[in-house]
């Protein structure tokens, strides 16, 4: 139909023919946390922080020391799948070479 049919009103009848707005929501992100403790070594943190969280040696420490003196670390955010996944191998890997090291979520 003519532009000039469509302000005239002839021909569709009135029908609203604008697109509804897709209704997606960003997904909930959740921080991954490490906690210290007085008793897993510290080059074991940082191979954790290597090999669960793909950082650098040199970031791995500076992490670590972070949370050797404040109590408390992100390791990094991801969605809620990614960050609990996350946290059972950390927490499998820790428990299996019997050290205490704690990994947790919390929402972002
Ligand atoms: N505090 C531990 C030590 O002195 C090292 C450590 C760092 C432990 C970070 C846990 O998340 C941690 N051996």
């Amino acid at each position: 139909m003519s532009e000039e049919q469509q302000k005239e009103g002839h021909g569709d009848a009135g029908l609203a023919v604008e697109e509804a707005r897709p209704e997606l929501k960003q997904p909930p992100m959740f921080k991954v946390v490490i906690l210290n403790d007085d008793y897993t070594p510290m080059e074991f943190v940082v191979i954790v922080l290597e090999t669960f969280f793909a950082m650098s040696r040199e970031n791995a420490t500076r992490v670590m020391l972070h949370v050797h003196t404040q109590g408390k670390g992100i390791c990094g955010i991801y969605t809620r799948d990614v960050a609990d996944t996350k946290v059972n191998q950390v927490n499998a890997f820790s428990r299996a070479h019997q050290h205490p090291l704690m990994c947790a979520m919390e929402e972002a």
